[in-house]
């Protein structure tokens, strides 16, 4: 991309009143952070395919998200999922991260795939098995403590198939009371994050069903449990930006698992569907970031990006650099907004001008300025070209198949 075409971008853009100056500083700041086991075979239901070349370990899985970030720029961190990233040491498991220029990101329990959960985790109305569960979060928080992480991510699988199987009632108790161990044993550092589904694996109810009932929980809890915006964990045609703008003025937005649907929790690459929902996502972050109010504003800034898919088909380390470039063409995209023509718009009452305010912003090419800030921060203009020129992705086939998987 030529220097012309960026400065024919930066007319255009300073005409409508964009500093280009402050979104490329916005953009600068962007750290979205991938998943260990977006590295790792994973598949649906029906089958898990084996790819050849898929990490053995967890020291492989960060090898592979550490290319991510070579070319991009934009992936510092990996997020863990314990027991799948279980290791011995995990001090070692650090290190290795931080020599490849990563930092281990969120730590996540797992309390879904052990034959005891059946009949749910820190839900089971069996008391052994709670206390199972339970000792697993604060394993967790040990963890978060060894790898310095300063996120714990939960997600339960926790519900039940049938009406009359559980109490639901004493099972919200039962969840209450096991948050709250885990909540005491965090340092003050740390932030709870809780995410909810409103089905899957369970078909009947789930026991943190809603952003509705994950912000309950977080007040209930204190200021350092938050909720956790899965963008495939919603019923058809919910307004995901409107709960976004709700949590972050609530103060309790913690961050987000960004993945692609179309159907269900389908966790296709970010951006791959609906590019429209993440730009109309980042439109309310930023303009609640322009926000005057210090305390909208440190929330803000202290979302986690952070991505949650499964690669069934496609390549695993393509496919995760793919996934973060759409989020930030979206973030790019959303910095064009003039919020100042959109709040004009609106004490007009000028219902169409407001949204073509918004609307135009999303339809301009950004790529002039993507390759202006690639530019500036010495990365490849093409970071996906960049990374498919190189002999990794046949290097690592030396690794054969049956690798990490899900
Ligand atoms: C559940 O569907 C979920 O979104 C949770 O975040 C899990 O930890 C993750 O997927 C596992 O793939
Ligand atoms: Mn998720
Ligand atoms: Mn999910």
């Amino acid at each position: 991309m030529s220097d012309k075409a960026y400065a024919l971008f930066e007319e255009q853009q300073q005409a409508r009143g964009i500093d280009l100056g402050w979104v490329k500083q916005q953009l600068s700041k962007l750290k979205i952070e991938t998943p260990s086991w977006g590295y790792g075979d994973s598949g649906t239901r029906f089958k898990v395919f084996q790819k050849t070349g898929v990490p053995r370990n967890p020291f492989e899985k960060f090898e592979d998200a550490a290319q991510v970030h070579k070319y991009t720029g934009l992936a510092p961190s990996v997020a863990i999922h314990i027991p799948w990233d279980k290791v011995d040491d995990y001090g070692k498991l650090r290190s290795h991260a931080e020599g490849l220029g990563l930092a281990i990101g969120a730590v996540n329990p797992n309390l879904f795939q052990e034959e005891e959960y059946e009949l749910g985790s820190v839900t089971n109305a069996d008391a052994a098995i709670r206390r199972k569960a339970t000792d697993h979060l604060l394993e967790c928080v040990d963890i978060a403590k060894a790898t310095g992480s300063r996120e714990l991510s939960l997600w339960f699988a926790d519900g039940t198939n049938y009406p009359g199987q559980g109490d639901i009632r004493q099972r919200k108790a039962w969840m209450q009371e096991a948050l709250t161990e885990m909540y005491k044993a965090m340092t003050p550092e740390m932030r709870m994050l809780i995410e909810y589904k409103f089905f899957e694996p369970a078909f009947y109810h789930t026991d943190l069903a809603d952003w509705g009932m994950a912000y309950n929980l977080a007040q209930k809890l204190g200021p350092q449990a938050e909720v956790l915006v899965d963008t495939g964990h919603h019923a058809q045609g919910t307004n995901i930006e409107h709960i976004v703008a709700y949590l972050i003025d609530e103060q309790r937005l913690g961050g987000f698992h960004f993945n692609s649907r179309k159907y269900a929790d389908d966790d296709l690459i970010v951006g791959s569907v609906n590019p429209y929902e993440l730009f109309l996502i980042f439109y309310q972050i930023i303009g609640a970031g322009l926000d005057q109010d210090a305390g909208v504003r440190r929330t803000v800034e202290d979302i986690a990006y952070m991505i949650d898919q499964s690669h069934n088909i496609e390549q695993k380390i393509p496919a995760m650099i793919r996934s973060v470039l759409n989020v930030q063409t979206q973030y790019a995209k959303a910095l064009l907004i003039n919020h100042e023509e959109v709040a004009e718009a609106q004490r007009r009452a000028d219902v169409l001008g407001a949204e073509d305010a918004v609307r135009k912003a999303f339809e301009f090419d950004v790529t002039p300025l993507l390759h202006a800030l690639r530019e500036e921060q010495g990365l490849p203009l093409d970071p996906m070209k960049a990374y498919l020129d190189t002999s990794y992705g046949k290097d690592i086939l030396v690794r054969g198949k049956g690798g990490a998987s899900w």
